[in-house]
């Protein structure tokens, strides 16, 4: 298992430094990275291995201790907080994945630094957040923030979005997608999370194949799971529908499920459009065949998150933006406090944006 998906994301990687070139005007990207739990330990583990003209040279934490583990470990310096490290000198660029709580008020002390800013998703936990982000980046004239939308940088969902761009399938009218979790990976998870931790992949995910904006959402309710491991509703069932009249359906697993499933169909005037599984060997043995699933996140998308990165050091390098904009962590959060809202009122409930700023267009 191991095997098969170091395999996988050594070939996403290679395949991305074939086809993707950048200009170079910095020697190498210093990086600070702000939150040291799950997965800012795995970002500064890949930054220091796996991307190619990335350094981390310092992290930062809400608990020192985990700070310093990790400075100790791969030789950085621990700063005490967050807004040190951002306005610091050995410091070119700021990953953010500390709680979600803390994440606006980081990319807005980044913004004002002037300095190139990746914010694990969600860019903020709510819309007035997002669009004060995207204040600061209209007064700064240009885009600093990308939002953590790995998903984008998935070899199998960018092959969707290659073949819907193409024209060849015609236009996409339903989405059918599943999000299937065993667990929840670390974290307090209440309430909302369903929404603001889990479908906010497919928000986004599912406007960026379609090249289409949401109109309304809905959440549908469903018998519940009695082996749901925190205090949320699970599963879910969301409905959202475009601008274009496309219907996406979401069944939402945030945890008690039998693997972690991700799932996208993309049905189009002349397709059916899958994403793959993650490859892997089927077993056939004692009168039975088996095909292995991955068990969460961390295993199905480390070359997503490889992709993603090198994209990211490759634009600060060559003093650019890319990927997913503060524009994009704002309509995902739109949708989500609109489908949260849906919740309660059981009813299908209008997504309403702002005209989008012109540093966006
Ligand atoms: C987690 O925060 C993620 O981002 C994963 O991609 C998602 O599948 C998981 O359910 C979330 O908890």
């Amino acid at each position: 298992m191991q095997t098969r998906l170091k395999h996988t994301y050594e070939k996403c990687v290679t395949k991305y430094f074939v086809y993707k070139t950048g200009g170079e005007t910095m020697d190498k990207v210093r990086i600070g990275v702000i939150g040291c739990g799950h997965i800012g330990k795995t970002h500064v583990e890949r930054l220091s291995n796996k991307i190619a003209n990335a350094e981390v040279t310092a992290v930062a934490d809400y608990f020192s201790e985990a700070a310093d583990a990790v400075a100790k470990q791969y030789g950085c310096k621990a700063f005490k907080t967050g807004e040190e490290l951002i306005n610091s000198d050995i410091v070119d660029a700021v990953l953010i994945a500390s709680n979600d709580a803390s994440h606006a008020g980081f990319v807005l002390e980044s913004i004002k630094a002037g300095k190139r800013v990746f914010c694990e998703k969600p860019l903020a936990t709510t819309p007035d957040e997002c669009i004060q982000i995207m204040e600061a980046e209209q007064k700064a004239g240009k885009k600093l923030c990308q939002v953590g939308f790995m998903r984008r940088y998935d070899p199998g969902y960018t092959e969707i979005k290659s073949f819907i761009d193409s024209g060849k399938a015609g236009l996409p009218l339903m989405l059918h997608e599943k999000h299937r979790n065993m667990y929840q990976t670390g974290g307090d998870f209440k309430g909302e999370m369903a929404i603001n931790a889990v479908c906010i992949h497919e928000i986004d995910i599912s406007r960026w194949l379609t090249n289409d904006e949401y109109v309304s959402g809905q959440v549908i309710k469903v018998r519940q799971n009695r082996e749901t491991d925190g205090d949320y509703p699970n599963p879910l069932m969301v409905l959202l529908k475009t601008k274009n009249g496309v219907v996406i359906d979401v069944e939402i697993q945030s945890s008690g499920a039998y693997a972690y499933d991700i799932q996208c169909e993309v049905i189009t005037e002349k397709a059916s459009i899958k994403l793959p599984d993650p490859p892997s060997c089927n077993y056939r043995m004692n009168i039975e065949a088996k095909m292995p699933l991955m068990s969460d996140w961390s295993q199905r998308f480390p070359g997503a998150y490889d992709i993603e990165l090198q994209a990211w050091t490759d634009a600060v390098q060559a003093g650019r933006d890319e990927g997913p904009s503060a524009w994009d962590g704002y309509v995902a959060a739109v949708t989500a406090a609109t489908l949260i809202k849906s919740i309660y009122s059981e009813k299908e409930e209008n997504i309403e944006l702002i005209e989008k700023p012109s540093v966006y267009r």
